[in-house]
């Protein structure tokens, strides 16, 4: 028994200096490279669409999280096997972490842009762990067997100390990789960037105060996340170039410095997720600089028929976006600014685009680094590679947040309130109606443009007891959304929200 579980430790601490070692050799090839991240991307893109979709709806914003436990536990699980198997028969140890460090190697190299050192971390890790191994379940693993009942098990307390050690070492080799990694100037450049004044500022919007509905801008620290970087993607603004380019007369190159230089335009704009289900979180809204897209798209001059703008970003994902609705007047835009500050990282630093009325998979491209003319019989972006739908224009949405689910509210009047967007057509009317009953016209924030979210509250009349309060919300076209509940696969949710709280 005591060997077993010693053949297990030592094969997780095995493991455990292959994933430090990766991490640590990662600060010089890039952060993207380490084993983990890199199969945790690979697992990411190859995953099945329904697979993706339980996972988003499941973990939400913590996907990511829930990815990475995944891997873990697998690893552990895995070199667990190997550890016990590793001290009857070492080749199978010293296989099983060749095969590890292939498949680590295999992932990177299938990875968007990838080079040959990227297979290092991988390689590297696994012969570390392989040195590691023969010192641990070496020779004389075997002598260590007790020889007799009550004698002195010779060499036992050195080679538990050796396991310690090598998870000692493995977890301070991680902590140092893992911190280093992520160690460059970046947020120093990030720092000293001054954002030029807007030569056109939009109105500044004003909110309802109302205990428990959401901000009419959503800070930084609150807006939703949602991308397939497992490690966010360090772009530095000295090495940025934008390109345009594709099916244009006159391709772009444009320095961060130089687009900073253009006339910007500053607007509130609401961003929200295509995978945002009924009721759900997956939405914000901040204000925005940028440089105007159509100003650029109308340098580059694109060619007839080039009716998508492929944008890339730097590693590697890519979005679709209808070259005519990027022209038809709306505020699409090169965005370098959030909420008065530089984009903050892991929302697209530099520069990402922002169309007001697009759901973000069709038009947010983050780390944008290309805009490629092309058209949508010649090219399938990420997520209608996954056969999300290629046209994506934001449904009518609207929500309730006060009261929460299942909250417990005096009985008598009562506040309700929420948001609700139908993004660059406008919300005209949101009514809200008790258990069943008829449908009541809820007071309206005043709102500065049809591109963003739009407050409403209520003040209503609640007897004790159980009871649902539904909301739905008419656009300025005069369509009502609709009551059935339609998951978001593939162009987006609808439906109407409802909670059901208690009064007493
Ligand atoms: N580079 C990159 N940009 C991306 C994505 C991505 O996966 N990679 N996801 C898009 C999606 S699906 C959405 S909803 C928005 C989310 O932007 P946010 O994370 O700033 O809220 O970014 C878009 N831009
Ligand atoms: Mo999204």
């Amino acid at each position: 028994m005591r060997d077993r579980l010693f053949a297990i430790a030592a094969g997780t601490a095995c493991a455990a200096i292959a994933v430090a070692v990766g991490l640590l050799v990662a600060v010089v090839t890039g952060p993207d490279t380490s084993p983990v991240i890199a199969v945790g991307g690979a697992i990411i893109d190859a995953t099945p669409e329904p697979v993706k979709d339980f996972a988003i709806r499941t973990f939400g914003e913590y996907d990511k999280v829930a990815l990475l436990a995944g891997i873990g536990i697998t690893l552990s699980l895995v070199s667990a096997g190997l550890g016990l198997w590793a001290v009857k028969r070492r080749w199978i140890g010293y296989t099983g972490l060749a095969v590890f460090g292939l498949l680590g190697s295999a992932a990177a190299w299938g990875r968007p842009g990838a080079e040959w050192w990227w297979a290092l971390p991988s390689l590297t890790g696994a012969v570390a762990a392989a040195v590691a191994l023969c010192l641990l379940v070496g020779p004389g693993f075997r002598s260590r067997r007790p020889p007799a009942e009550g004698a002195p098990v010779p060499g036992r307390s050195v080679d538990r100390r050796a396991v310690l050690y090598a998870f000692g070492l493995a977890g301070v080799g991680g902590v140092t990789g893992a911190a280093l990694g992520g160690r460059d100037d970046l947020d120093k450049a990030r720092n000293a960037i001054r954002l030029p004044a807007p030569a056109s500022a939009g109105p500044i919007g004003r909110g309802l105060e109302v205990p428990g509905i959401t901000p009419y801008i959503t800070p930084a620290a609150d807006f939703y996340r949602v991308d397939t970087a497992l490690v966010v993607p360090r772009v530095h603004p000295d090495d940025y170039t934008l390109t345009i380019g594709g099916r244009v007369a006159n391709p772009v190159k444009l320095s961060y410095s130089q687009l900073l230089r253009r006339p910007m335009i500053e607007r509130e704009i609401t961003l929200s997720c295509v995978s945002n289900e009924v009721g759900g979180g997956l939405a914000g809204n901040a204000r925005w600089l940028g440089v105007p897209l159509a100003d650029l798209l109308d340098e580059a001059s694109p060619e007839a028929g080039a009716d998508q703008i492929v944008g890339r970003s730097a590693d590697g994902w890519t979005c679709g976006t209808p070259t005519d609705i990027c022209r038809d007047g709306r505020d699409a835009m090169l965005a370098v600014g959030f909420n008065g500050a530089p984009l903050p990282l892991e929302r697209g630093f530099p520069v990402r685009m922002i169309v007001p009325g697009l759901y973000g998979y069709v038009s947010a491209t983050k780390w944008l680094v290309e805009l490629e003319l092309s058209s949508f019989t010649d090219f399938d972006p990420y997520w209608v590679e996954r056969d999300w739908a290629a046209q994506a224009p934001v449904k009518t949405f609207s929500r309730v947040d006060t009261p929460k689910p299942l909250a417990t509210v005096p009985a008598g009047e009562l506040t309700v309130a929420g948001i609700a967007y139908a993004q660059h057509r406008g919300i005209s009317a949101v009514e809200v109606r008790v258990d069943g009953g008829d449908w009541s016209t809820t007071e309206l924030a005043p709102v500065i443009s049809s591109d963003t979210w739009r407050q409403w509250k209520q003040r209503i009349e609640v007897a004790a007891g159980r009871h649902t309060l539904e909301v739905r919300a008419t656009d300025h076209t005069g369509q009502t959304q609709p009551e059935e509940r339609v998951t978001p696969f593939p162009d987006g949710a609808t439906g109407w929200h409802s909670v059901v709280f208690t009064a007493n």
